[in-house]
């Protein structure tokens, strides 16, 4: 018996010494020490010793078992080790190899000439307010003065949601400037700059989405020289010092009076030239005192408060500023054309 288990001593060690894997390892730790493995067979002829030679025999075994046991924990540990190197060394960085780098996109050129504008007026003590595209018939039309009736209100022109013309996609961005002056404290200054909507047909000047700014001064005392003197300053700022304006008269419901801003052209000073399609001016904006019955509707009472608004298309703009010839570019953000600006 002792024989039997020296044997199995030194088959079991090499065995162990051998394998490849921790299953291997499994697998032999059940060939010789599970409940039908060697060990356990050798142990169950014990009964054929004699009492005296057994507790010899027992302790030969258990230290049998404890160091298999210990050979197979050895091995497993020798294993596992092997493994986390290799495992380490595949998945290996070379931080010295050059990174992917992503695209970055590019600002577009619409976004520059109004962040342009936001900045002017920041710096004047305006607040920027943003609004719903989604708008009632109130709010774009019948609080600024736009009667049933009136053209721009067709179903031909705008963009409605439901089939009593109260729910429409907005004409323009004044209905912000009405909900400011329902909601905010007096005096106001504010610009409203956004995406608005109009049934239009695409081509080189026109598209049924586009964008547009308005700007708005309530306060007492404001008159028609301070809508001059700010915007006349604007224009500058855009423009540069010394650029020529003109305000002519214009008609718009919600301004009494309304007037439209041009600029000198700057490239041949006013004798006209393809810039300015042989003007000498170019269109930069609408504007006006807002009318009476606009701010009464607001709840402001229109003979103690008075105030200027203006508006303007930013696509128009941008096109001037850089250009551009086509209004479907500003639109299409062909990567090759934003990249120029
Ligand atoms: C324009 C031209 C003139 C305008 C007026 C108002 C309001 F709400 F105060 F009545 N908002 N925007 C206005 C005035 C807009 O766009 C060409």
């Amino acid at each position: 018996m002792k024989e039997l288990m020296q044997r199995l001593r030194e088959a079991s060690i090499q065995a162990v010494l051998a394998a490849g894997d921790v299953d291997d390892l499994e697998q032999l730790r059940v060939k010789y020490l599970g409940k039908k493995g060697e060990l356990t067979g050798i142990l169950r002829q014990m009964g054929k010793l004699s009492a005296e030679e057994r507790p010899a025999m027992g302790q030969l075994a258990n230290q049998l078992r404890g160091d298999i046991e210990a050979a197979i924990e050895a091995r497993r540990e020798e294993l596992s080790r092997a493994l986390l190197e290799k495992k380490l060394e595949l998945e290996t960085v070379d931080v010295t190899l050059p990174g992917e780098t992503g695209r970055l996109g590019h600002k577009h050129p619409m976004y520059n000439v109004l962040d342009q504008i936001k900045d002017i007026f920041i710096g004047m003590g305006f607040e920027i307010v943003d609004g719903p595209e989604v708008e009632l018939a109130d709010y774009n039309f019948t609080k600024l003065n736009i009667d049933e009736g009136h053209p721009s209100r067709e179903w031909t022109d705008t963009f409605y949601f439901t089939p009593d013309s109260r729910v429409l996609l907005r004409t323009q961005t004044s209905p912000m400037q009405i909900h400011a002056m329902e909601t905010r404290p007096l005096p106001i200054r504010i610009i409203a700059p956004g995406r608005v909507y109009r049934k239009d047909e695409v081509d080189a000047t026109h598209s049924p989405m586009f964008h547009q700014i308005e700007g708005m001064v309530i306060d007492k005392g404001v008159t028609m020289a301070d809508l001059k003197a700010t915007l006349n300053l604007v224009v500058e700022k855009i423009y540069g010092k010394g650029t020529v304006t003109r305000f002519r008269p214009h008609h718009f419901p919600f301004t009494e009076p309304s007037c439209e801003l041009d600029i000198q052209c700057h490239k041949c000073g006013g004798k006209g030239c393809p810039t300015c399609k042989g003007e000498g001016w170019i269109e930069v904006l609408g504007a006006g005192m807002v009318h009476p019955k606009v701010l009464a509707g607001c709840g402001i009472d229109p003979d103690v408060y008075s105030g200027w608004a203006f508006g303007m298309g930013l696509e128009r703009l941008a096109m001037g500023e850089y250009k551009i010839t086509d209004l479907r570019l500003i639109f299409e953000n062909d990567e090759r054309f934003l990249r120029q600006f």
